[in-house]
């Protein structure tokens, strides 16, 4: 009979050792940060739950051998950590996020929508074809930037397409603070490329228009179909319309991947420092303008003008970073008044319960 000795032989004998095998918290990305909101004590009696996935009938929460559904609620999104209430579930807890991706809702309705929460880096998806577009990238660069998250720009199709450069050059002009990658999500690239940001305890997100390769990417990295891709229309290279609701998914070695519908539309609201980090270049030159609330169109001593003349960047590049700027500014303003106004309506209620109590 053999007898495996190997237990006490010095580690480099007996292979390489084992990692370290992580608590089913930390697979759904558990982090000291978390950790430190809470008691010993809230531990055992309030457990703290991930929402994995949200529906519009509800949040799916997954925790240490729990896995329920919770009523919606205004103030949790996907990815959020929630102390977990078995006897009144409406009152359980959200723990402080590390950081917050969101926008101004869609439509007429004003107030800001969030849409992930915890997540350390957020790829920004789009494809080396007509998808491709700088102000948009802009706008999903300053949106990380503002939700304090690490934003990496994935060009997508580069197999479709005869020369990926002049968009990976494109890219590159948004700040030099992003990294890009280009590949073929339908190749076994995205697990290689994507590793220095997917690794064990850390929140990835998927984010960009539908139909550029979201979903594929995601299955790249599980190296199955752990969720469903749409399939090229022939005749305009887009893709149907599939990822439906936000979603988590968990690698084995604990990253935790969260694909998302297409946005079809970005608003940016609350996200002035995310405008002025991309556009920082033009911030700092501005402050050498004469006059403090320059529009650098034809004031003298413009330092934006004058920089421009000596094509030390480009004018659309000016255009764009005003006009971001004035439609941040114009949904803010909108926002801080509907929270105002809401604001007075809460308070008349307030006052007709009293009224009526009486
Ligand atoms: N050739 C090629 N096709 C891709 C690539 N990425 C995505 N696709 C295809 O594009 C379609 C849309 O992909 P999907 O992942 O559903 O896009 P999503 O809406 O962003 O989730 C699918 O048919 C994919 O197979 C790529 O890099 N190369
Ligand atoms: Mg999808
Ligand atoms: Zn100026």
């Amino acid at each position: 009979m053999t007898r495996d000795y190997s237990q006490f032989l010095p580690p480099s004998v007996a292979g390489t050792p084992k990692p370290r095998q992580r608590t089913e918290l930390e697979i759904l990305g558990w982090q000291p940060f978390f950790a430190q909101q809470i008691s010993a004590d809230d531990l055992t009696q309030t457990p703290p739950v991930r929402v994995i996935a949200v529906h519009r009938s509800g949040l799916n929460v997954r925790g240490d051998g729990i896995e329920t559904v919770l009523l919606p609620r205004a103030d949790a999104t996907a990815g959020d950590w929630i102390l977990l209430n078995g006897v009144q579930p409406a009152l359980s807890v959200v723990l402080q996020r590390k950081s917050l991706i969101q926008r101004r809702a869609p439509g007429d309705d004003r107030r800001q929508q969030l849409i992930a929460a915890n997540v350390d880096t957020c790829f920004i998806v789009t494809s080396c074809n007509q998808d491709f577009n700088i102000a948009r990238l802009e706008r999903y660069v300053a949106l990380a930037f503002e939700a304090e998250v690490t934003p990496v720009i994935i060009l997508t199709k580069a197999d479709r397409c005869e020369d990926p450069a002049p968009f990976v050059e494109a890219a590159s002009t948004i700040s030099d603070r992003v990294a890009i990658v280009v590949l073929n999500a339908l190749s076994e690239e995205p697990k290689e490329k994507l590793r220095p940001w997917c690794k064990p305890g850390q929140t990835v997100a998927f984010l960009g228009s539908s139909g550029v390769g979201k979903s594929t990417l995601v299955n790249a990295l599980f190296g199955d179909d752990a969720v469903e891709t749409a399939s090229v229309r022939e005749d305009d290279d887009k893709g149907r319309h599939t990822t439906r609701h936000r979603q988590l998914h968990f690698l084995p070695d604990g990253c935790a991947v969260m694909d998302t519908p297409g946005m079809r539309e970005l608003q940016l609201a609350d996200a002035q420092e995310g405008v002025e980090e991309v556009f920082s270049d033009l911030a700092a030159l501005a402050e050498h303008c004469r006059f403090r609330n320059c529009k650098h169109e034809s004031e003298p001593g413009c330092a934006i003008r004058a920089a421009l003349h000596e094509d030390a960047f480009d004018e659309a590049r000016l255009a764009r970073w005003n006009k971001l700027t004035a439609e941040e500014q114009s949904n803010t303003a909108a926002m801080a008044k509907r929270k105002s106004a809401g604001k007075s309506l809460r308070k008349t209620i307030k006052a007709i319960q009293k009224t009526n109590k009486k």
